[in-house]
């Protein structure tokens, strides 16, 4: 095994102490995707030719949210990214900010784990280069992303989700705001949503309005990194 590997099972050793500890299956898939590609492994790219005719949308497609649709209503304009917790400068990014920042453009298929698939192409700022401009602390381990829609009834519980730094800062890692060339439609996500190429659908956050660098989601929701992962869906969703 090489360097790579080893440091792979030194990362793995280091979050064992996971609250609802990571299920023994859900170690092993995290184990297995560390040794056989390594966590700087890409996801698969295509061509134009693959494209989906069309994206679909999938859990939220409008935020039923007076905020957002405040903002929505005048193309974002005002919209924010609030970056806050373990950070050197934290700082909020208007649309321009983050249209500012190095961009990378990919075309990838997106799984679903209710049986669906889809290929689009995406255009954002990689989320490398947005936190360099923040800095995060030697502390910091995951960033917690904040969506606009909420999740029940009562306008609580908006959806979430957390990857770790090694998807943080995973050059396929952006903050998208163009599908197929377009402006991201509300229906994916608009303005900004998470795409992290190697994780299952719904790792990838819509309406993303705010990012926290945290040590741990030990306190934030239930306690599993995540609005479906509170419901019991792994939170390490590797493919
Ligand atoms: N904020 C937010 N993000 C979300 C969801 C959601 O309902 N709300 N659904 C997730 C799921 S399960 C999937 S498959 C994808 C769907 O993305 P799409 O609507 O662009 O197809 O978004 C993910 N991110
Ligand atoms: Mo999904």
């Amino acid at each position: 095994m090489g360097a790579a590997g080893l440091a792979g099972c030194d990362r793995l050793s280091q979050t064992d102490w996971f609250p609802r500890v990571l299920g023994s299956a859900e170690k092993l898939n995290q184990r297995v995707a560390t040794l056989v590609t390594g966590r700087k492994a890409m996801a698969q790219e295509f061509t134009p030719a693959d494209l989906s005719p069309s994206f679909r949308s999938n859990g939220t497609s409008n935020p039923d949210n007076p905020e957002y649709q405040t903002l929505a209503a005048t193309g974002f304009a005002d919209y924010r990214l609030e970056v806050a917790g373990l950070v050197a400068k934290p700082r909020s990014f208007s649309l321009a900010d983050l249209h500012a920042l190095p961009s990378r453009t990919q075309i990838t298929r997106h799984d679903c784990v209710e049986g669906w698939s889809a290929i689009g192409k995406w255009e954002g700022a990689k989320l490398s280069a947005l936190l360099d401009a923040v800095g995060p602390t030697a502390k910091a381990r995951y960033v917690v992303f904040r969506c606009a829609d909420p999740m029940n009834d009562d306008g609580t519980s908006p959806y979430y989700e957390s990857i770790d730094m090694d998807d943080a800062y995973h050059v396929q890692t952006i903050l998208a705001y163009k599908l197929d060339d377009k402006p991201l439609p509300v229906a994916n996500g608009a303005p900004i949503r998470l795409r992290v190429e190697r994780q299952l659908g719904y790792k990838h956050a819509k309406y993303v309005m705010r990012l926290e660098l945290v040590e741990s989601f030990a306190h934030i929701g239930d306690g599993n990194g995540g609005y479906w992962e509170d419901q019991g869906y792994q939170w390490y969703a590797g493919i």
